[in-house]
């Protein structure tokens, strides 16, 4: 098998989605080269069809010829399979704590981030008609106005909880030197909303949570800094990322099912859809194929 680093990395994204800018920043900060495919920000998205990948969401990483979906599984990936400089937290308590909040702002700070928005962002009937059939909740300028009196409430609720971690000055979440995997996943949907002017009511939180947003500031100054020092990714057209793909080897090996509760086996016929979205598009944006690996970390 050939070393990781010769293996190319696609990454499949659009620009302004809010989840690349997570994998985006941490490819960044390593200044790891990879190619990128840019996509249409709705649905269809031929080049990803044309690889046989129905799963809808974006991003999407390609390792060499190995396919993942979810920026928490493209993570770990790019620390185990990219060794050297890793964002990752060493020790125990520090790396179950960076999980934490990798799962906090997803499950918790996301929502908030979201329902905060701005209601003439959904003036896009495209985008709105799209992402309709991705969820069962409401989506339309009346539901977004409704919805942002508790979104920004909530919304403040977390900054305050950061205003307390960076009460004692520390620079990172961490107490790190430098910006680490904990600050990627602390950030950047913070940074991504920050940096969308308007969005958030004028100095509604700027006066109240001041060692907050100055972490934020440094962490877009370290990323404007790596972006303009580091390598810049290489556009692909989709057909040139399909090939290159597809002409590659599999960095990882195929794995086994290990010890799975539900009874799977290697080699089955299965279908793989996200949980969390409509029954619409849970029955078109699903993906088949035969069972390789099924492990407690990649479920
Ligand atoms: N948990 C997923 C979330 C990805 C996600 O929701 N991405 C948004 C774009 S930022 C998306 O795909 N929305 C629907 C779409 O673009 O079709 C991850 O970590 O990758």
């Amino acid at each position: 098998m050939a070393a990781v680093n010769q293996h190319p990395i696609v990454l499949f994204h659009y620009p302004g989605s809010l989840w690349a800018a997570k994998i985006t920043a941490y490819l960044a900060l390593r200044g790891i080269s990879y190619h990128e495919c840019i996509q249409p920000g709705v649905m269809p998205r031929p080049d990803l069809a044309g690889l046989n990948i129905h799963y809808r969401r974006i991003p999407v990483l390609a390792i060499g010829r190995d396919i993942y979906f979810d920026t928490v599984l493209m993570l770990e990936k790019l620390e185990q399979l990219f060794p050297g400089n890793t964002l990752g937290a060493r020790d125990p308590t520090s790396r179950a704590l960076e999980k934490t909040l990798e799962k906090w702002i997803e499950n918790a700070v996301m929502p908030s981030i979201i329902g905060s928005l701005p209601p003439a962002f959904l003036d896009n009937e495209q985008m709105v008609k799209d992402r309709r059939q991705c969820w069962d909740s409401e989506i339309s300028v009346e539901a977004q106005e409704k919805g942002r009196p508790l979104s920004l409430v909530n919304l403040r609720t977390h900054f305050n909880f950061l205003e307390s971690l960076f009460s004692d000055d520390r620079h990172w979440v961490l107490s790190t030197d430098n910006p680490g995997l904990a600050d990627i996943h602390t950030a950047f949907a913070l940074d991504w909303i920050l940096g969308m002017p308007g969005a958030l009511p004028e100095h509604f939180f700027l006066d109240e949570f001041p060692k907050t947003f100055g972490y934020l500031k440094r962490y877009r100054g370290v990323l404007d800094a790596a972006n303009i020092q580091g390598p810049k990714p290489e556009s692909l057209a989709g057909p040139d990322a399909a090939n290159l793909i597809i002409e590659s080897d599999f960095v990882e090996p195929e794995g086994d099912v290990e010890h799975d509760p539900t009874l799977l086996k290697k080699g089955q016929n299965v279908a793989l859809w996200r949980t969390d979205e409509s029954a619409f598009s849970r029955s078109i944006n699903r993906d088949l194929g035969r069972l390789s690996a099924l492990t407690s970390h990649e479920p």
